[in-house]
């Protein structure tokens, strides 16, 4: 466990600590959710994988926008970063439409403000990728606001900077990954500011947590498409006739392995890398 270090926050999967006024830690555990719920057994390196992941994403926007990240530790789930003030806001892109977007396209034939052609399919590709806001939920579901709701949260000029910085992320990194077979259905961010009020990435970046990675060579509109890291899980659950409430079932080991094997399978195919190489010294996905 981190020397000395205040516990400040958790997340399902992560947790926060504060190593000085400056700066906080970041812990990636192997947990896994699904339907938002974490099961008891854990996934031997996901965290590992996420956080090289993310380290790798950083590493190549900083030309697009500065990021949290200052160290990455030995141990390749922990990640020493930059205190932001963080924004009031989950800063989300799509380039298909899943999810709640396609929930909310059916009941209005828009998405946060952004009316769509009439005819659009469950996992349709966008003809471009929008930016779709959500608020955070202090619990339960993050909630989808349109433009002007956010920018009350934000104030206008920082809404468009942070629409464009989004936007301009997700066209990166999806360009990036369909080109090595992984669809990037939609991602997540969020954004701070540091002490001179400069737009800065924070949290994570283009991981299977925080995105939806779709295998390019299943993609088929018309349905909902194959999660690339956690459909293993979620067909085994399905077997199980569990109702998606807590307490999830534990995972038997072929489910285990077959997960990981795919966690590591995206690790290598985004970053080129071997993930052996990473687990040796994880300052290789800084490149
Ligand atoms: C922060 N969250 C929400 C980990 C993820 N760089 C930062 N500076 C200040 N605050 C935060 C960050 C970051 N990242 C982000 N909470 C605080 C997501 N957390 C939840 C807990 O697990």
């Amino acid at each position: 466990m981190p020397e000395a270090a205040t516990h400040v926050g958790s997340g399902k999967v992560r947790e926060l600590y504060e190593l000085d006024d400056d700066r906080l830690l970041l812990v990636a555990s192997d947990r896994i959710s699904t339907f938002d719920v974490v099961l008891p057994t854990e996934i031997p390196d996901k965290g590992r994988v996420l956080t090289g992941l993310s380290a790798f994403w950083f590493a190549r926007t900083r030309e697009i926008v500065p990021n949290h990240l200052l160290a990455l530790r030995a141990d390749g789930r922990s990640t020493e970063c930059r205190r932001l003030e963080m924004l009031p806001l989950e800063c989300v892109v799509r380039g298909y439409l899943t999810g709640s977007g396609w929930k909310d396209y059916q009941a209005t034939g828009a998405v946060c403000g952004h009316r769509l052609a009439e005819d659009l399919r469950d996992s349709d590709k966008l003809p471009e990728p929008i930016f779709t806001p959500a608020t955070k939920a202090q619990e339960g579901h993050d909630e989808n606001i349109d433009r002007e709701q956010a920018a009350e949260l934000v104030g206008q000029e920082r809404f468009d900077e942070v629409e464009q910085v989004s936007l301009e992320l997700y066209r990166f990194a999806s360009a990036y990954a369909a080109e090595r077979g992984i669809l990037l259905a939609d991602t997540k961010f969020e954004l701070g500011l540091d002490e001179e009020g400069q737009l800065v990435l924070g949290d994570e970046a283009f991981t299977p947590d925080s995105s939806r990675f779709w295998p390019a060579d299943e993609y088929e509109p018309g349905r909902p498409q194959p999660s690339f890291d956690k459909q293993f899980v979620r067909d085994y659950c399905e077997t199980l006739g569990w109702d998606k409430t807590p307490p999830g079932p534990e995972l038997p080991d072929d489910v285990v392995a077959g997960t990981r094997a795919r966690y590591v399978e995206a690790f290598e195919r985004l970053t080129g890398l071997d993930f052996d190489a990473y687990l040796a010294d994880p300052n290789v996905v800084l490149g």
